[in-house]
């Protein structure tokens, strides 16, 4: 008797161990087969009960029962794992396969051109500088000549933050907050994000700007005219048309605005140019005596020269792009070819 139950539970055991390492459907069916069949193990082990003393046949039984039950329920279970699972021979390598490629990032391009106008200029001798985006009145109206409540306020329409506090509408705030910290020679070009109340082809409420402020004795515009053909001519190539258009800032006296020849017409006339031929770039002229009086410069012996230009539009040409507003959609069919 003693040797029969031991066979029951080692049979169970050995019954656990082949289902444990069963890798597909088919053999969890054999294996059932073989335990539970007709002419199976465990049937088998059921007919020999007859051949033990009568009194251990109900114990024996019913612990046969219990391990044929038990591994009926394992098999089963088994059975529905194998089928959701993939078997080993549906893992098999195609080695015919392209390989998978890894995408590539790269610098949107309004940084790129940032970094070659920045590159250019700093040849030429200027330093970078940066100042923040938000920004007080201060900065970047007061100090640079534009009283409240004065009209040369609606040529850049502002977010306001506070009554005081806005989103600095040009690079220009920076002006005052370099010759504030520097006594002259100044030559310092900062790079930013810029804001305005604004939106068309060639006009986006966010955009990104350069500018350049340069103070010592003797400054010309003749000097602020070479600085910027020289870069223009770096920036393009030598045959670039450019022009100087007389112009109005009240921080810069002389002004003007430095306007390229439409690449997309070639000076014909189109959408992006509004049909004048020309593309407005740069901002420009010579530092106002009253910004220099607003950080205490002496006006007597020190001139300047500053300008501002825009780096979308400067990319529009440079690529030729025809609406400002592509730099912006994120469409990475349009950014994967720069
Ligand atoms: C200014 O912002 C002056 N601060 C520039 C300046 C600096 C003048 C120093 C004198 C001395 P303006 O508003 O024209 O100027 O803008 C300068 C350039 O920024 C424009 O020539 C244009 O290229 C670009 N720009 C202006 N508004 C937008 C806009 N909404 N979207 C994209 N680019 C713009």
């Amino acid at each position: 008797m003693e040797k029969v139950e031991k066979t029951i539970e080692q049979i169970y055991e050995e019954a656990f161990k082949e289902i444990k390492f069963a890798t597909d459907s088919e053999s969890i069916k054999a294996l059932s087969i073989r335990y539970l069949g007709r002419k199976g193990i465990i049937t088998n082990f059921l007919r020999n009960i007859s051949n033990l003393p009568p009194e251990k046949r109900p114990e024996v039984g019913k612990r046969v029962n219990e391990v044929k039950k038990s591994l009926d329920k394992a098999f089963k279970h088994a059975l529905k794992r194998l089928e959701t699972k993939p078997s080993q021979k549906d893992y098999r390598i195609d080695v015919s396969l392209p390989g998978r490629t890894i995408q590539q990032g790269s610098l949107h391009p309004i940084t790129q051109i940032t970094w070659q106008i920045c590159e250019i200029l700093e040849k030429i001798g200027f330093d970078i500088a940066e100042g923040p985006e938000v920004e007080t009145d201060h900065y970047n109206f007061e100090a640079l000549n534009i009283p409240k409540n004065h009209p040369a306020r609606d040529m850049q329409d502002t977010f306001y933050i506070s009554d005081n506090i806005v989103l600095r509408t040009h690079t220009s705030s920076i002006q005052v907050r370099i010759m504030e910290k520097l006594t002259p020679p100044v030559r310092v070009i900062a790079p930013g994000k810029v804001y305005r109340c604004d939106s068309d082809l060639t006009h986006t409420p966010m955009f990104h700007q350069v500018e350049g402020l340069m103070v010592d004795e003797g400054i010309s515009f003749g000097d602020l005219k070479g600085i910027l053909t020289t870069f223009i001519h770096h920036m393009f190539d030598e045959k670039t048309t450019l022009r100087f258009r007389p112009s109005f800032f009240p921080f810069t006296e002389p002004s003007a605005e430095v306007d390229i020849l439409c690449v997309m017409c070639r000076g014909k006339g189109c959408r992006v140019c509004s049909h004048t031929g020309w593309l407005e770039v740069i901002g420009a002229g010579m530092v106002h005596p009253a910004v220099f009086e607003n950080v205490g410069y002496d006006t007597t012996r020190y001139t300047g020269l500053a300008f501002g230009m825009g780096v979308e539009r400067i990319a529009m040409l440079k690529y030729g792009i025809d609406d400002i507003r592509k730099f912006f959609e994120n469409d990475s069919r349009f950014l994967r070819q720069f």
